[in-house]
C-alpha cells in the first residue's frame, strides 16, 4: 500500500497515535492556533482510517495549560527555579559526573518508556550502557511486555512477533487471552468482530473477568486467575492424543517436543484434572479443545492477563508450544499474537532498552558486548545485564543507585508498592525527570531538575506496533516555550559529560540511520531484528518513509509480514527450544487475613496515569469515578452496596474506592482501575496497593492478583462541585476530579456537616455573587457562585443517599453565558432547557448518554444496536461502545419479557 506524501496541500500531517500498539495512522490538521483537528488515516494499514475514543479525542489533549515549558531547578527552601538549558544541562552533567566519581557508574540509572520514541530510546540506551558504562536501563515495558519478550526469547530465540494484523482478518478462531481488547485495542477488535460477522470467524474470550470483550464472543472461558498455563498444557496433551500435531515440523524445527510435552502431562493430565485446578466446567474445556484444534486457521493472542503474573514466561511459552507443536505459525490466518501495550514498546525493545538486552535484539554475551562496543566506539561498555524496574527502585532504596532519570513515565502511580517507590525516589541524591506536564505523581517525590519534553504532535521520529510496523510519528505543532525533544536533551548531556562526538546528531534521522546500521551490523541473518534497508534513509527519505513491517534488510525495502514460516528460528541450531514449564501456576495466594485477589487494569476512555486523557471532558465521561468492582455475592458476604464506599487493603496499601456490583467479576476476586492518582482523586493510587512479587524468569510483576481485603466506608454527604479553576475540598474528605466542559468537577464524599461546607464556600467564593439554599434537616447545601453575570463554580451536597444531579448541573456549566435568572431553577436542579438528563457517556465519539439510548429502546424507536446507531449515532465512529449498547438492550429486552 502505497502513501501518500506526509504532508498535503491542506497543511494535513500523516501521523501515528501515541496511545495504544495497535499503532494507528492519524491525519492531523493544526487549526493554527495550538489545536488541530484529528481524522483516522484511511492509507494505513493498522486501522485504515479508524480510530478509537482516546484516537478521536486526541485534538482535546493538545492544550498548553498543564504541560512543563521550561526547565526547572529545585531550590534550597523546596520550590522550582526557572533556569535556563545552558544551567539545567551543566548541572544535570556536573551531578551525573561526581556520583560516576565517587560510587562508579552502576550507581546511575534510568527508567524509560514506551512512549518514547525508537530514537529517544535509541540515544538513552547508547548513552548509558555505551558511554556512562552502566547496564541499569529498565523501562515501563517491563511492567508491560517483559513476559512476552521472556516467553519469545526462550522459545523462538528472538523477541519475534511470527505474525500480523491480517490474521486477525482471516483466522478462523480467534483466542484472546488476558485482553480486554474491546476497551484496549478497540481498532484491532473492531477487526477481529469484521471478521467474525462477515466469515464467521469464532472468537473464544479467556479471562477470569467477564469484560465487554466478552459481549461479543462465542465462548468465555472465565478461567481460575493465574490458570492460563494449564489450560493450555492440557491443549497441548489433547493436540498429541488425538494425533493432531505436525510430526514433521516438530522433526525439523522444534526441539524439547517430548519432555514438554511429558511436563505437560503432569500438569494437565485429564480434562478433570484441568477442570479442578481452573475451575472451568469440563465441558468447556472440551469445547474449546476441539474448537482449537480442528480449526487450522487460529490465531492466540493475549496481552496482559498473561503478561503481568508470576507465571508470565510460562503461560507465553505453554501458548507458542501449542502453535509450534501444529505448525500453526507464520501462515495467514494463524500464528501467537502478542497484543503490545504503548505506542512504542515494541520500539523500545528493539533498540535494547531493557536491563537484560544490551542493544538492537543482542544480549549480554561476551562476543555481543565486543560487536556493540565497537560499532558504538564506546569508551565503557557494559558488561553484564542491569537491574530490572522491581529490583531497580529497591536498588534506589537501598541507596545502591543514587542517581536516577526517569523519561516518560510515572512509576509513583505504576510501579507495584508505588509508595515504597515514591520514598525511594524522593531520596536519591540526584533525580532527574523529564517530562511533558508540570504536575504528576512522580513530580512529587522532588526532583532536582524538571526537563521539559515534546509531546506528542510535536516530536517526530519513528515508532513500531504490535506487528512490527514502523510508522513515523511527524511533528505538526510548534515546540512550545523552551520544550525539546528527549533524544535532544539526552544528546546535550552526553556532550556535556565529554561525548560529543559519539551524539553529534543533527536530528532524528540520523539517529534513526544509525540505529538502522547496527541493527544490520555483524548480524548476516543471525538476528531477527535487522532494519538494514533504512541505514542509507536521509533526511528527505526518512520524512517520507511508508509504514513497514520488519526485518526490512539491506536490499529488501518492502518489509516482512510474517516468519518462521519454514522454521528459521534465532536459536543456536535453528530450531525453537520447546521447554517443560517452570513455574507452578495459579497466582498468589489468598488467606485468612486477605482472602481476595486483586485485580487491576484499565477502562475504555483513559490512558494510564490520565495525564491526556484526563483533560478530555468527552473521555472523562464514560466512567467518571474510580470503582473496585466485584461480584454481588462477595458485596453481600462483606456488607457493600453498589454505589457506596469500600476500603481495598492490601498488606502493601490501601485505597478508597466506589463500589460497583458486576456480576462479571469471579468471586473471589476484585477489579480496579489503574488510571487515578494522587493527582486526580484522594484515595485511589492503586499502585500503592499492588505487591512487588515477580516472574522469576522475565521480572514482570504480578498486577493482577494481589491478596487483598475489603471492607465498608461510609461518608455521612456526597456532592459534587464545579469549578472554573481547580478548589480543595476540606480536609478528610473523599473525591475524584473530573474534566468538564468549562472546567474542573469534582465528586466528593465527606464528613463535613452542610454548615462547614457553607463556610468553606463562602470562603473560597466571596459571598458576592453567591446563591446559596441551606437545608439543615434535610442535611442538604447547594450554591452557585457567579462572577460578571456569569456561573464560576457550583457546589451541591446532600445526605449519602441522595443522588446528586451532577449530569444536570455540569451542562449548566458548560454554557458559561448561563443566564443568572437561572441560577435558582440551577439550585434546584432541573435541567434549564427542560431537556432530559443524558446520564453517564456511553459513546465518546458522539456523546450519547445512558439516559438517552435507554429511552430510544424503552419508546421502541430502537431495538438493536443498529437501530441506535441510525437513531442518535452512538457506536457508528470507533464502536468501542457496541458490547454496552448491547447490553442495555438485552436488559431492555430481559425487562420487557418479564
Ligand atoms: N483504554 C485503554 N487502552 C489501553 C491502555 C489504557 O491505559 N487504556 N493501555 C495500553 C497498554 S500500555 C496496555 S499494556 C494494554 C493492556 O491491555 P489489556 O491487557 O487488554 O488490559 P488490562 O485491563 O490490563 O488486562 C486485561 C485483562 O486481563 C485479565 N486477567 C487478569 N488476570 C488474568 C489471568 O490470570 N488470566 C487471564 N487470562 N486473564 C487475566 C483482566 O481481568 C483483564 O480483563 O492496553 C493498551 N490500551
Ligand atoms: N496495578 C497496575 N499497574 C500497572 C499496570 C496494571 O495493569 N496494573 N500496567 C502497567 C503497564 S502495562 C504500563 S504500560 C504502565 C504505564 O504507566 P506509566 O508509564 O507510568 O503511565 P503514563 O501515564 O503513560 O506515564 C507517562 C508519563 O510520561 C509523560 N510523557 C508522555 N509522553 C512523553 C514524552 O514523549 N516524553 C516525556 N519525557 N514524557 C512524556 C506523561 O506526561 C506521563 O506523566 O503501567 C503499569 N502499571
Ligand atoms: S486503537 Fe485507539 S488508542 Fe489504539 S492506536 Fe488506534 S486510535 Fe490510538
Ligand atoms: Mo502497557
Amino acid at each position: 500500500m502505497r502513501h501518500d506524501a506526509p504532508l498535503s496541500a491542506s497543511g494535513t500531517i500523516r501521523t501515528t497515535c501515541p496511545y495504544c500498539g495497535v499503532g494507528c495512522g492519524v491525519l492531523a490538521t493544526p487549526d493554527g492556533s495550538g489545536g488541530a483537528a484529528i481524522a483516522g488515516d484511511p492509507n494505513h494499514p493498522a486501522n485504515r482510517g479508524r480510530l478509537c475514543s482516546k484516537g478521536s479525542a486526541l485534538g482535546e489533549t493538545l492544550g498548553l495549560g498543564s504541560r512543563v515549558l521550561h526547565p526547572l531547578q529545585r531550590n534550597a527552601s523546596g520550590g522550582y527555579d526557572r533556569v535556563s538549558w545552558e544551567v539545567a544541562l551543566a548541572a544535570v552533567a556536573a551531578g551525573l559526573k561526581e556520583i560516576m566519581a565517587e560510587h562508579g557508574p552502576d550507581a546511575i540509572a534510568f527508567y524509560l518508556s514506551g512512549q518514547l520514541l525508537t530514537e529517544d530510546y535509541y540515544v538513552a540506551n547508547k548513552l548509558m550502557k555505551g558511554f556512562i558504562g552502566s547496564p541499569h536501563v529498565d523501562t515501563n515495558s517491563r511492567l508491560c511486555m517483559s513476559s512476552t519478550v521472556a516467553g519469545q526469547r526462550r522459545v523462538f530465540g528472538s523477541d519475534t512477533v511470527p505474525g500480523c494484523y491480517e490474521d486477525l482478518d482471516c483466522a478462523n478462531l480467534i483466542v484472546l487471552v488476558g485482553s480486554n481488547a474491546a476497551w484496549c485495542h478497540p481498532v484491532l477488535f473492531r477487526r477481529i468482530q469484521q471478521n467474525r460477522a462477515e466469515r464467521g470467524a469464532k472468537v473464544v474470550i479467556i479471562d477470569p473477568r467477564v469484560t465487554a470483550t466478552a459481549e461479543d464472543s462465542d465462548l468465555v472461558l472465565a478461567l481460575k486467575p493465574g490458570s492460563d498455563s494449564v489450560l493450555f498444557a492440557g491443549l497441548l496433551v489433547h493436540l498429541a492424543d488425538h494425533g493432531l500435531t505436525d510430526t514433521t515440523y516438530l522433526a525439523r524445527h522444534t526441539t524439547g517436543f517430548a519432555e514438554t510435552l511429558a511436563n505437560a502431562r503432569e500438569i494437565a493430565s485429564d480434562l478433570a484434572g484441568v477442570a479442578a485446578r481452573t475451575g472451568l466446567a469440563p465441558a468447556d474445556i472440551a469445547t474449546f479443545y476441539e474448537l482449537w484444534a480442528s480449526t487450522p486457521a487460529v490465531v492466540t493472542a493475549w496481552s496482559q492477563g498473561v503478561n503481568q503474573s508470576a507465571q508470565g514466561t510460562d503461560k507465553v511459552a505453554a501458548i507458542l508450544h501449542c502453535h509450534l507443536a501444529t505448525a500453526r505459525i507464520g501462515r495467514p490466518g494463524c500464528g501467537p499474537f502478542s497484543l503490545t501495550g504503548q505506542p512504542n514498546a515494541m520500539g523500545g525493545r528493539e533498540v535494547g532498552g531493557l536491563a537484560n538486552m544490551l542493544a538492537a535484539h543482542m544480549g549480554y554475551s561476551p562476543a555481543e558486548i565486543d560487536r556493540v562496543g565497537r560499532f558504538w566506539q564506546a569508551p565503557n561498555m557494559a558488561r553484564h545485564e542491569g537491574l530490572k524496574a522491581v529490583a531497580m527502585l529497591d536498588a534506589v532504596a537501598e541507596k545502591r543507585i543514587k542517581a536516577l532519570w526517569v523519561m516518560a513515565t510515572n512509576p509513583a502511580v505504576s510501579l507495584p508498592r508505588a509508595d515504597h517507590a515514591l520514598a525511594a525516589m524522593k531520596a536519591l541524591d540526584l533525580f532527574i525527570v523529564s517530562e511533558n506536564v508540570l504536575s504528576n505523581d512522580t513530580l512529587r517525590a522532588e526532583p532536582g531538575f524538571i526537563l521539559p519534553a515534546a509531546a506528542w504532535g510535536e516530536k517526530d521520529g519513528t515508532v513500531t506496533n504490535s506487528e512490527r510496523r514502523i510508522s513515523r510519528q511527524r511533528a505538526f505543532l510548534p515546540l512550545p516555550g523552551e520544550v525539546r525533544p528527549d533524544w535532544w536533551i539526552i544528546c546535550e548531556v552526553a556532550r556535556r559529560l565529554g561525548f560529543a562526538k559519539a551524539f553529534a546528531y543533527s536530528g532524528p534521522s540520523e539517529i534513526y540511520a544509525e540505529h538502522a546500521t547496527l541493527s544490520a551490523f555483524e548480524n548476516e541473518g543471525s538476528r531477527d531484528f535487522d532494519i538494514g534497508a533504512h541505514s542509507i534513509l536521509d533526511r528527505r527519505a526518512y520524512d517520507a518513509l511508508l509504514p513497514v513491517q520488519w526485518p526490512v534488510p539491506a536490499g529488501s525495502p518492502g518489509g516482512t509480514a510474517r516468519l518462521f514460516t519454514a522454521g528459521g528460528f534465532f536459536t543456536r541450531d535453528r530450531r525453537a527450544s520447546l521447554k517443560p514449564l517452570a513455574t507452578p501456576a495459579l497466582a498468589s495466594a489468598v488467606s485468612e487475613e486477605y482472602p481476595l485477589l486483586l485485580n487491576t487494569g484499565r477502562v475504555r476512555d483513559h490512558w494510564h496515569t490520565m495525564t491526556r486523557t484526563g483533560l478530555s471532558p468527552r473521555l472523562s465521561a464514560h466512567i467518571v469515578e474510580p470503582s473496585v468492582c466485584l461480584n454481588p455475592a462477595d458485596a453481600a458476604r462483606y456488607g457493600l452496596a453498589d454505589g457506596g464506599f469500600a476500603r481495598v487493603e492490601t498488606s502493601h496499601g490501601a485505597v478508597i474506592l466506589k463500589v460497583a456490583l458486576d456480576p462479571g467479576v469471579q468471586e473471589g476476586s476484585l477489579f480496579a482501575p489503574i488510571h487515578w492518582s494522587a493527582e486526580t482523586a484522594s484515595d485511589a493510587r492503586i499502585g500503592a496497593a499492588v505487591q512487588p512479587l515477580c516472574d522469576p524468569q522475565s521480572g514482570q510483576p504480578e498486577m493482577k492478583a494481589t491478596p487483598s481485603r475489603i471492607a465498608p466506608v461510609t461518608y455521612a454527604a456526597r456532592g459534587f462541585m464545579l469549578s472554573r479553576d481547580p478548589v480543595a475540598l476540606p480536609a478528610g474528605s473523599w473525591w475524584v476530579s473530573v474534566a468538564v466542559e468549562g472546567g474542573q468537577g469534582r465528586l466528593f464524599a465527606t464528613d463535613a456537616m452542610p454548615e462547614d461546607l457553607m463556610v468553606h464556600c463562602r470562603a473560597t467564593f466571596g459571598e458576592d455573587g453567591l446563591v446559596e439554599m441551606l437545608d439543615r434537616k434535610a442535611g442538604i447545601y447547594r450554591c452557585a457562585a457567579t462572577r460578571d453575570g456569569k456561573l464560576i463554580a457550583a457546589l451541591f451536597t446532600g445526605p449519602a443517599d441522595r443522588a446528586p444531579l451532577w449530569d444536570t448541573v455540569r451542562l449548566a456549566f458548560a454554557d458559561p453565558d448561563h443566564a443568572p435568572e437561572n441560577r435558582l431553577a440551577l439550585l434546584s436542579g432541573r435541567r434549564l432547557d427542560g431537556a432530559a438528563d443524558p446520564g453517564p457517556i456511553v459513546c465518546a465519539c458522539f456523546g450519547v448518554g445512558l439516559n438517552a439510548i435507554r429511552s430510544a429502546f424503552e419508546s421502541g424507536a430502537a431495538v438493536t444496536s443498529e437501530d441506535i446507531g441510525r437513531e442518535l449515532r452512538a457506536g457508528t465512529n470507533c464502536g468501542s461502545c457496541l458490547p454496552e449498547i448491547r447490553r442495555i438492550a438485552g436488559n431492555r429486552n430481559r425487562e420487557a419479557a418479564a
